[in-house]
């Protein structure tokens, strides 16, 4: 089913072939049981230009239970490993064939350049490849135990899945939460959010076209506190993922624990990068823009503050200010870098850390003239120096905001690195290789970088973090864990 929106701008309406404002079911695209639907705002303009389902508890029940039954006996789950492995290879490859419309769609509703639309739906593919070539390569064992005894230990799929992803980076999220789940033979129904969703819905149709069973994937639109919270706090969930905003990290494991479910939690972070006196500046210039300027800052592994060692901290800064001059929000075009917040609501949060920061202005880029008016931008900033106890240095602003903080020696830089409730990702820039081993190994995070910075890194790396970042690993192999149980089968021969 492909409904076309109300009134997309002209050059948009080819690429809008959006199943919309619906919800997948059971492989059927519905609307949601109430009628209700709810605008689709481009952060680029501030303009409604679709329409989503504004879903309920009784499209939640009716996805959960198309999952369910697709696990429980149904086609889904009488495919071998090796066939659920060609369907989302298929999706792969349909992924990148649609790869273009999908990139300007993403740019679209979630603001971010195109050419980091395009980063991201080369990832996204590479997501189902990686997880469908895997998904037959997870083997079982055989454990050693007592005389006349067999002892196989199986890894099993938890059964129906629940997932509720953020809108920073829908379709990627959405590749490594779906790849990795389906992969390992689960059902999943996923709440995509509210402020950007299209790129799923577009997505799920095409996986549905590459041979996923009806039930298998299950995406129901709405916002966060009805449709979020009633697909959370679901009885029927055998398993919960979520990424987004420890505040609601928090509630998505309460209800975890109430139903008795494993869950994994993304939650962002205050990611750290260490430049020590002998560090490369060249090289590292480009990364320390780019890690607080990609995706507007709006980047749970984003590098938001940077901790620079005294004798260079003036260098940096100058430096920093040179590349900070030359980027403005808002450009249009191919080589475009930075683009608006998602939201109103997120500009204004953003401006208030900004207003508040308590820190002198390092460099500040501009709003490009050529910003359509009624979007949600923001000028870049860094300050510095920075305390590092300060609102701006502990707290996720998700903003183009780099705090600057300098430190005399290694200690102070790793009790500083480490001294936030987060802990997600760190990077490390030095030469020294005896320093770059013992700082690597005191960072208090999920994923450390020496020399570069990798933003979550590529497809294969696990990533995720601990603390307020929260638990669980995502990409790579380790996900095909988090997405499977354990059972042992003991077989008595005699
Ligand atoms: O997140 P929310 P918001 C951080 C970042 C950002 C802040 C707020 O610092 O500034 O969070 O962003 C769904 N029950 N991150 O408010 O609300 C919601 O519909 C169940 C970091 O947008 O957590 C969406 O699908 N679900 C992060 C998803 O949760 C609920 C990415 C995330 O939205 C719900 C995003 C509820 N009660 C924000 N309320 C990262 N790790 O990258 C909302 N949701």
């Amino acid at each position: 089913v492909t409904i076309q929106p109300s009134a997309p701008p002209a050059e948009l309406a080819a690429e809008l072939t959006v199943p919309q404002p619906l919800n997948l079911i059971g492989n059927d695209w519905v609307p949601a049981a109430s009628g209700q639907v709810m605008p689709v705002i481009s952060p680029i303009d501030g303009a409604e230009f679709a329409q989503i389902a504004d879903s309920g508890p009784a499209d939640v029940d009716a996805a959960i239970a198309a999952a369910r039954s697709a696990f429980d006996g149904g086609p889904w789950s009488r495919l071998t490993a090796t066939e659920r492995g060609r369907i989302l290879m298929r999706f792969a490859q349909l992924i990148e064939e649609n790869a273009e419309t999908l990139a300007r769609l993403e740019s679209r509703d979630n603001g971010k350049p195109i050419k980091q639309a395009r980063a991201d739906m080369v990832a996204t593919a590479r997501y189902f490849e990686f997880y469908g070539g895997a998904a037959d390569k997870l083997h079982g064992e055989i454990i050693p135990f007592l005389n006349g005894y067999n002892v196989e230990l199986h890894r099993e799929a938890h059964g129906v899945v629940g997932a509720i992803i953020p809108w920073n980076y829908p379709a990627q999220i959405f590749g490594r939460v779906v790849g990795a789940a389906l992969a390992m033979g689960n059902a999943v129904v996923l709440k995509p959010a509210e402020d950007a969703c299209l790129s799923v819905l577009r997505l799920s149709d095409l996986a549905v076209q590459a041979g996923l069973p009806p039930g298998a994937l299950n995406i129901v639109t709405g916002r966060g506190e009805v449709a979020g919270r009633a697909l959370s706090e679901h009885r029927g969930l055998d398993f919960i993922t979520f990424t987004g905003s420890p505040e609601v990290g928090v509630m998505i494991q309460t209800a975890a624990a109430r139903n008795f479910i494993p869950c994994t939690l993304e939650l962002g972070g205050k990611s750290p990068q260490i430049v020590f006196d002998d560090a490369d500046l060249d090289a590292a210039l480009p990364f320390l823009v780019n890690a607080i300027i990609q995706n507007g800052g709006q980047t749970c592994s984003a590098g938001s503050r940077v901790l620079v060692q005294r004798a260079i901290f003036d260098k940096v800064a100058t430096l920093l200010a040179s590349r900070f001059a030359q980027i403005s929000a808002g450009e249009i075009g191919d080589d475009a870098v930075l683009g608006p917040m998602i939201s109103a609501r997120q500009q204004q949060r953003v401006a208030a850390y900004i207003d508040d920061a308590g820190a002198p202005v390092i460099a500040q880029g501009k709003i490009s003239g050529d910003a359509p008016s009624g979007g949600f931008y923001i000028a870049p900033v860094v300050f510095g120096p920075v305390d590092p106890q300060s609102r701006l240095a502990q707290e996720e602003v998700f903003g183009p905001v780099l705090s600057l903080i300098p430190f005399d020696d290694e200690a102070e830089a790793i009790r500083i690195a480490n001294g936030t409730d987060y802990g997600l990702v760190a990077a490390i820039w030095t030469r020294d290789g005896g320093r770059q081993q013992r700082v690597a190994k005191a960072m208090r995070c999920g994923q450390v970088y020496i020399n570069t910075y990798g933003a979550g890194g590529g497809v294969e790396l696990p990533f995720g973090g601990i603390r307020k970042s929260g638990h669980g690993r995502e990409k790579g192999f380790a996900a095909l864990y988090e997405f499977s149980t354990m059972k042992s089968i003991v077989n008595h021969h005699g």
